[in-house]
C-alpha cells in the first residue's frame, strides 16, 4: 500500500470532521480569527484522554489580547471545521454531523491560567427532544451563544467545549473539543465565581455515563458529564452532580441577539497558525453503527484495488461519494477512511 497511502490520507483529510473555537462575535461583529482566542496546539484534532492537560485549554497559550464584554450580556463563540476556516464547499463545516454530543461552556478567573479546580460551568446543551447540543450548534453555523452571569468585573477565561460521541461506545473513543477565549468583563456585576470549581483534567471519567455511551441504541435520555450549571449566585458549586437532560436544561436555546454594546480591546493579535491535520492513525474501528453493512471502504460500490492509477482513484472516489451507504458510513465512521 506504499503508493496508495498518500491518496488515502488526502481523502481522509477531506472527511475528518473535527472543529475548533476560532473567534468571538460580540454585538454581532466577529472580532477576528484567534483574536483573544487561544490557538490549540494540535490543530483541530480531538482529545481522547480525559486527564490530558489539553483538557484545560486545548494546549493553547495565553496571549495578552482580550475582548470586552459587559457582565450579564451575551457572548458568541464561533467555531469552524478547519483552522483557518474554509467555509465554502466544506460539507463538514462547522463539524461533521456525525459528531453528536453535548455542548458546554465553562468560565474561570484568568489569573489561574485555567489550572486546578477553578472552572465553573455556565451553560450546557445535552440531548433534548431527540436533538443534541451539536445538532443545535450546526443549526447555528458553529456559533455558541451564552449569557454571562452577572460577574464582578475582571479578566476571565471562557472555555466552550463539545464532545463527539459517534464512537463513544468504545471506552476512550469519545472526542473532546475545547478552546479558551480571553475576556474582560466590565460593568458593576456582583457575582463572584464559586471558590471551589472544577479541575478540567478531573472533570470527566472515561466511564462516565455521558462519555462511555452508545448513542445508536434508542437513547431516551442523556447524562451530561461534569458539574451542574452554576446558578450564577451561590458561592459553592456542586462539582460532582451531573445533570440528566431528558427535559430541557437551563438556557438550552442559545439567543442570537447580542444587545449590549461591547468593544474589542486590542493589545495584541494572536496569530492563526494552526494547520489542520489528519487525526492520529487508529488501526481498528469498533463502533457499532445502526447500518451494519457500512464498513466505510466503498461497500455498495466499487472497491479500490491494491495498486491503482490516479484516474482509477478519482473514479473510485466518485463512486464512493455517490453511494449513499458509503456516505452514511463516512458520517458514522469519520475515521474509517484513515490509516
Ligand atoms: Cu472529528
Amino acid at each position: 500500500m506504499k503508493t496508495t497511502a498518500a491518496f488515502v490520507l488526502a481523502a481522509a483529510n477531506l472527511v475528518a470532521g473535527h472543529t475548533t473555537f476560532q473567534s468571538f462575535v460580540i454585538g454581532g461583529k466577529d472580532q477576528g480569527q484567534h483574536f483573544a482566542v487561544q490557538t490549540p496546539s494540535n490543530g483541530n484534532n480531538p482529545i481522547k484522554d480525559v486527564t490530558s492537560s489539553a483538557m484545560v485549554c486545548n494546549g493553547g497559550t495565553a496571549t495578552s489580547d482580550q475582548v470586552e464584554v459587559a457582565a450579564g450580556s451575551s457572548v458568541t463563540m464561533q467555531w469552524h471545521h478547519n483552522d483557518p476556516a474554509t467555509t465554502s464547499g466544506d460539507s463538514d463545516e462547522p463539524i461533521a454531523a456525525s459528531h453528536k454530543g453535548p455542548v458546554m461552556v465553562y468560565i474561570a478567573d484568568a489569573a489561574t491560567n485555567g489550572e486546578g479546580a477553578v472552572w465553573t460551568k455556565i451553560y450546557e446543551d445535552g440531548y433534548t427532544n431527540g436533538k443534541w447540543g451539536v445538532d443545535n450548534f450546526i443549526t447555528n453555523k458553529g456559533a455558541i451563544t451564552v449569557d454571562l452571569p452577572n460577574l464582578t468585573a475582571g479578566d476571565y477565561l471562557i472555555r466552550p467545549e463539545m464532545i463527539g460521541l459517534h464512537e463513544a461506545s468504545t471506552q476512550g473513543a469519545a472526542q473532546f473539543y475545547n478552546g479558551c477565549g480571553q475576556i474582560k468583563v466590565t460593568g458593576s456585576g456582583t457575582a463572584s465565581l464559586p471558590s471551589t470549581g472544577t479541575d478540567m483534567t478531573k472533570a470527566y471519567s472515561a466511564t462516565d455515563p455521558g462519555v462511555l455511551v452508545n448513542i445508536y441504541s434508542g437513547l431516551t435520555s442523556y447524562t451530561i458529564p461534569g458539574p451542574a450549571v452554576w446558578d450564577g449566585a451561590s458561592t459553592d458549586s456542586s462539582p460532582s452532580t451531573p445533570t440528566t437532560t431528558a427535559a430541557p436544561v437551563s438556557s438550552a436555546a442559545p439567543s442570537k441577539t447580542a444587545t449590549p454594546t461591547s468593544s474589542a480591546v486590542a493589545s495584541a493579535v494572536a496569530s492563526a497558525s494552526a494547520t489542520p491535520s489528519a487525526e492520529p492513525a487508529t488501526p481498528t474501528e469498533t463502533q457499532a453503527a445502526p447500518a451494519p453493512t457500512s464498513t466505510g471502504s466503498g461497500s455498495g460500490s466499487s472497491t479500490l484495488p491494491e495498486t491503482f492509477t490516479i484516474e482509477q482513484f478519482i473514479s473510485w472516489l466518485k463512486t464512493t461519494t455517490g453511494s449513499s451507504s458509503a456516505r452514511r458510513a463516512r458520517r458514522a465512521h469519520p475515521r474509517a477512511f484513515q490509516l
